[in-house]
């Protein structure tokens, strides 16, 4: 089956998106592609963390509720502190209510105010007071039926610069070891090799292909290969090197083998040692 697309712009995405904290959406659920019912929705939707649920109507108004804890059915309201209710086309400070919650049962997505799918149909059910205190001009524009209706998962960006400053100062807890040695194995166009390079990317801030990469039937590493990991302009060396292998390969003569692999784990296999089967 094709993926399912989202029927949100880019401009509507990245308005969501500044809701929450470096978040990304992904879409779990689309009434159009699987059903406008209670059951499809929990379906795809139940014990999934925060997700946010779209509705869209033919005034054009794009609108929803956001909760941060699990849709599960346990048939209890739920308090959430986080939760919200939003319309795309008001400024935020009018849209996010932040009240709570949500009732966690086997209806479509039910936000008490707001219920969407209700009665497994088009309709939504909507009674300001429950839950949140809304203008229902504001949030939906007084339409209640639904041409679409798209549940997100949230996805947490962690933050990239806090990923690499702890892996710069990283130390092993053995004072007299300096580095770690980090030994890629797999299969032959694993990419063991092309991981190095993204790594080594990744630090130096600019794109580098140190390491030869490709597709070929057998390895395209052809020698054993011990890479220090240069950090951004300084050159300053990471505490970890990386040590590239040739692929493993089916036949038993061919490729690395698992003596091989024992030799390098006891530190008897040099930097650029050819393996047997290369000779
Ligand atoms: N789509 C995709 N392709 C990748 C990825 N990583 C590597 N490749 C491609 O897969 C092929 C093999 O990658 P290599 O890095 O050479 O793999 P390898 O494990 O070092 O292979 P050998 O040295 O032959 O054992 C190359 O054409 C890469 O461009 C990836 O994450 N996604
Ligand atoms: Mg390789």
């Amino acid at each position: 089956m094709s993926a399912v697309k989202s029927n949100l712009s880019k401009e509507q995405e990245r308005m969501l998106c500044s809701m929450f904290d470096r978040a990304k959406l992904s879409l779990l659920f689309k009434a159009s592609v699987h059903g406008y019912s209670g059951s499809s929705f929990h379906q795809k939707c139940d014990n999934q963390g925060p997700t946010i649920t779209v509705a869209y109507n033919n005034s054009g108004l794009v609108y929803g509720g956001y909760v941060s804890k699990d849709f599960a059915q346990t048939g209890q309201d739920v308090y959430d502190e986080k939760a919200f209710l939003f319309s795309l086309d008001c400024r935020s400070e009018d849209i996010i209510l932040r009240q709570c919650s949500f009732y966690n049962v086997n209806t479509g997505p039910n936000f008490g105010g707001l219920v969407f799918l209700n009665n497994n149909g088009t309709q939504v059910s909507s009674k300001p007071g429950t839950f949140y205190n809304f203008d229902p001009a504001l949030i939906h524009g007084n339409d209640l039926n639904l041409i679409e209706l798209e549940v997100y998962r949230e996805i947490k960006y962690a933050h990239f610069s806090e990923l690499m400053e702890t892996i710069k100062s990283w130390k092993p807890i053995i004072t007299s070891v300096s580095k770690a040695q980090v030994l890629l194995v797999g299969p032959v166009g694993a990419g063991k090799s092309s991981f190095f390079n993204s790594l080594s990317s990744v630090f130096r801030g600019h794109v580098t292909s140190q390491a030869v990469t490709g597709s070929a039937g057998t390895s395209v590493t052809t020698k054993f290969h011990t890479y220090p990991v240069m950090s951004d302009k300084s050159r300053k060396p990471l505490p970890l090197i990386l040590c590239d292998t040739m692929g493993l390969e089916g036949d038993v003569n061919a490729g690395l083998d698992m003596e091989d692999i024992t030799s390098i784990l006891q530190g008897h296999v040099q930097d650029r040692y050819q393996v047997s089967s290369y000779h």
